[in-house]
This record gives structure tokens, C-alpha cells and sequence, in this order.
């Protein structure tokens, strides 16, 4: 198998300097040892940057027309060929579905899919609101230009809606558990787990003070993140450059003054 970022039959497209939304394709394509490009990483001379993006985007990409990234294009397969498919969790449940072999869904439970892409639309929501902490007016305007009304949405978003999320996760994992299963689909591993590895790592390097008044009321989403961290592909991946620092340009952004 080729390394993860050489030509593959699968191309991710996503903004190359974030984890953003992309990682959690890359992880589960990390996690699956499935070999892909990240075309917008690699040099323009080579088809890479930014311009990549908005060539898939314009559906120049021979995909059809795409809102926004990630965008995921398969090339060369037998069934279906050439497809090339957005929004995380339709990605996602296209590549875990696509090949079960993949390891990303069990095989033997047809109902798993659903559960799973339940949860992950889920986490998308989850991603939104953390989004709109720093950018509650508009993704347009920078940060600075709507800090007041960034205080107002990140109170809530710690009070409210981030334990709430959280607490529903946590629920999830304690019934499954109650019939010894350790994930968040009762049938197995699946993408979703890379996924709350990825929301909660999120959650708490931009939240640490918040995150950590959480952490007690959720004991079992922490344990799953930090299994998830130790799982052999997903270390290899978060120990090596292709894993992008965090940093305040990302969906989850630490600002020490919206972590009170
Ligand atoms: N529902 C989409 C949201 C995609 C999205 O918001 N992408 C961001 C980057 S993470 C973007 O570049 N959006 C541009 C835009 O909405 O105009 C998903 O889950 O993938």
C-alpha cells in the first residue's frame, strides 16, 4: 500500500493549512490505511492548492457542483467510478459503506449505517455551534470584529450546549456499555469514534477551563478518545507531519478569553 499522502485513487480536497472539517475524513482514511492525496498540500505544479478546491467546487472536478469542502473524489473504481461526493458525513458513510473491508462499519449490522451517520450528523452539529463561538455574526468578518457577540455565544455554547452534547455522547456509551459494548454504534468501531476523538481533542484544546468542568460527567467519551488516540493507524498519523498543528485559523480555536 502506498503512504497516505502519495496519488491515489482517492483525493481529498480541503483547505491545506486546517484541521477544519477535512480531519474528520483524514482520519478515517488514516485510520483505514486507505491510500489518498490531499490534493490542496500538494504544490500547484502538481495540481495542488487552494485553486484545487474551487476547481472540485465549480465541478470542474467531474463531480457535479460542490458547496463547500471537504469534497471527496474516487477515481478509477469499479462501483461507481469517478464519484466524487461532500459534506463530512455523507463522505464518511460513502467511504465506510463503499468497503466494509475498510474496517470504518462492521459488516455483520445492515442497521449500523444509519446509527452511525445519526451520530456523525450529530457531531456536525456539534462542529457548527463550536464554529459560531468565534464566528457568530458572520464567517465573512474576522473574529475581532464580532468578539462582543463572541463572548455572548460561547457563554452559552460552555453553559449550555457543549455539556449537553457532550452529556448525549456520554449517555450513548453508558447504555451500549450496559450491554458490554465499548463504542458509540453498540455494534462495533466505526467512524463515528474517530470522530468524537476528534470533537472532544477539539473541544478540549480550545475550552481547556470548560472542557475540564465536563470531564468528570464524562468519563466514558474520554476513555473512547483516548482508546481512539492509542489505536496503532491513528498514532502513526498524530505523531506525523501530516497532522497540522492547531492553531486560531481552525474550527476549533482556543482564544483564552472565551474560556473563562
Ligand atoms: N455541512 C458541511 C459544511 C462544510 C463547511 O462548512 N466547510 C467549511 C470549511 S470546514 C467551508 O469552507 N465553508 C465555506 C462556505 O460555507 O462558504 C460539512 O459537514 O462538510
Amino acid at each position: 500500500m502506498a503512504t497516505p499522502q502519495s496519488e491515489s485513487s482517492y483525493e481529498l480536497f480541503y483547505w491545506p493549512t486546517i484541521q477544519g472539517r477535512g480531519e474528520f475524513v483524514r482520519l478515517a482514511l488514516e485510520d483505514a490505511a486507505i491510500a489518498y492525496s490531499d490534493v490542496a498540500r500538494l504544490p500547484k505544479e502538481r495540481g495542488g492548492g487552494v485553486e484545487a478546491i474551487f476547481r472540485v467546487l465549480d465541478g470542474n472536478g467531474g463531480g457535479g457542483r460542490h458547496f463547500a469542502p471537504p469534497v471527496l473524489r474516487h477515481r478509477g473504481g469499479t462501483e461507481p467510478r469517478d464519484f466524487v461526493v461532500s459534506h463530512t458525513a455523507c463522505i464518511l458513510d460513502f467511504l465506510a459503506v463503499r468497503s466494509t473491508r475498510h474496517g470504518l462499519l462492521p459488516e455483520a449490522d445492515p442497521g449500523a449505517r444509519h446509527t452511525a451517520l445519526q451520530l456523525q450528523l450529530t457531531i456536525a452539529d456539534l462542529a457548527g455551534e463550536a464554529h459560531e463561538t468565534h464566528h457568530p455574526i458572520a464567517a465573512s468578518l474576522y473574529y475581532e470584529d464580532q468578539k462582543d457577540e463572541a463572548h455572548k455565544r460561547s457563554a452559552t455554547f460552555l453553559r449550555e450546549r457543549m455539556p449537553k452534547f457532550l452529556g448525549y455522547f456520554e449517555a450513548v456509551l453508558r447504555e451500549n456499555k450496559a450491554s458490554n459494548k465499548e463504542y458509540l454504534v453498540g455494534a462495533g468501531f466505526t467512524y463515528v469514534d474517530l470522530s468524537a476523538f476528534q470533537a472532544v481533542t477539539g473541544l478540549a484544546q480550545a475550552f481547556p477551563n470548560a472542557f475540564d468542568r465536563v470531564r468528570k460527567d464524562t468519563p466514558l467519551l474520554c476513555a473512547l478518545a483516548e482508546r481512539v488516540a492509542a489505536r496503532p493507524k491513528v498514532a502513526a498519523y498524530l505523531g506525523s507531519p501530516r497532522r497540522l498543528a492547531p492553531s486560531t485559523n481552525d474550527l476549533f480555536r482556543h482564544y483564552p478569553e472565551l474560556d473563562p
